[in-house]
């Protein structure tokens, strides 16, 4: 099938995503795939690297985070980072074989007295040659400006959940504020990095009307984080019922269907994902993730395990700078067999 196949379409209909949702699984997965095929390399993954450069003591309440002030997670506030200490951890992510450092604070928004200190992380991650991302909260025109000027390629903004159940989840501050930062960010010329969370005892038609908000926003994401809910003591989600692997998958297949050109993330949950659900979300057409031991304040599965799974599935990740002293990457075994995934092997 040529690309012209599949046409990227902003006017999609609530019907139309339900029916999608609505496949037989093989079917929905057939189409994922064909459509992810006309687009990218199949077998090729994009890795970030997450750092929390201040975590803890939010004043927002979403129920799913372990940062918020209003919940007991037990977890240990700390101030803004030092920018050097930012710069040799993206550098340990570069070594890793990360291509996209991103950035992350509990702040409603960022206070103008700290703008400062993240432009020079900007600024230093960027001269390490990686891109950068960050997510900061809600931010002002001058804000994304001033990010987009000192060289910020990426602002994650996640949109969370349906504009529906949104207050369910989060009451202070509402869908409308989330739609404003990102038209921010995109009006600064920075990409728009935008998903949600799922397991967070939404209904289908809330998967629906997530996908359906950033499939129909007139220029995609570039990026689309798909989180399975990460359930973390104290939160008021914390004993949320388990979401059925399938319907996740089923939601990275959606995402990957509405939205052909735009890097599909595995995002949080791989922790108790196993490798087998892992790669269904790889065949549904997920092909970004987050490297590293850690998201922001919970584990993810460590570098060497994830190798391992790249390993089996011949999966080689985009455009790796990987230190090859560090860690273990894919090489050829030989040139005329260099495509088929199944004549690589690990040094
Ligand atoms: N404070 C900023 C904000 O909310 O926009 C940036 C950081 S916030 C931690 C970034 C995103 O992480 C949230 O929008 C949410 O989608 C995701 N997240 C936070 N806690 C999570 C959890 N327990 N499980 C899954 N995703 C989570
Ligand atoms: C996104 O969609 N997921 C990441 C990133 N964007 C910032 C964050 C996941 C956080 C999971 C909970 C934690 O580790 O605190
Ligand atoms: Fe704060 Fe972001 Fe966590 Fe919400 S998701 S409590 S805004 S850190």
């Amino acid at each position: 099938m040529s690309a012209e196949a599949s046409p990227i379409r902003h006017d999609w209909s609530r019907k139309e995503v339900l029916a999608l949702f609505q496949m037989p699984f093989n079917d929905l997965m057939f189409q994922a795939q064909t459509i992810h095929r006309q687009f990218f390399d199949a077998s090729t993954v994009q890795v970030s690297t997450l750092c929390s450069i201040k975590t803890g003591a939010c004043p927002e309440d979403c129920a799913y985070c372990p940062q918020s002030i209003r919940y007991d997670t037990g977890l240990e506030k700390e101030k803004l980072m030092e920018v050097e200490r930012v710069i040799s951890e993206a550098k340990a992510a570069k070594a890793a074989g990360s291509t996209r450092f991103c950035m992350g604070a509990a702040w409603r928004s960022p206070k103008p007295r700290d703008m400062e200190q993240v432009l020079a992380m900007v600024k230093g991650v960027k001269a390490l040659g990686m891109e950068t991302c960050m997510t900061l909260g809600m931010l002002t025109e001058d804000q994304a400006h001033a990010l987009s000027d000192a060289g910020l390629d990426y602002y994650n903004h996640n949109l969370d959940t349906s504009p529906e159940y949104y207050g369910e989840i989060i009451t202070t501050r509402t869908y409308q504020h989330r739609l404003d930062t990102l038209a921010n960010v995109r009006e600064a010329g920075m990409k728009v990095c935008s998903g949600g969370i799922v397991g967070m005892g939404e209904s289908v038609d809330d998967r629906v009307g997530l996908l359906l908000q950033l499939a129909n926003m007139p220029q995609h994401p570039e990026s689309v984080p798909i989180n399975m809910l990460v359930k973390v003591e104290g939160t008021p989600l914390a004993e949320q019922e388990e979401l059925d692997g399938f319907e996740f998958v089923r939601t990275i297949a959606v995402a990957r269907i509405l939205m052909p050109r735009s890097y599909v993330r595995l995002s949080a949950g791989r922790e108790s994902m196993d490798e087998y659900m892992q790669s269904l979300a790889f065949l549904a057409g997920a092909n970004s993730m987050f490297y590293g031991e850690k998201l922001l304040t919970t584990p993810n599965p460590g570098v060497s395990k994830d190798q391992q799974l790249f390993n089996k599935l011949g999966i080689k990740t985009e455009n790796s700078h990987a230190d090859s002293n560090l860690v273990e990457h894919w090489i050829p075994s030989s040139h005329s067999l260099k495509d088929n995934p199944l004549y690589y092997n690990a040094v």
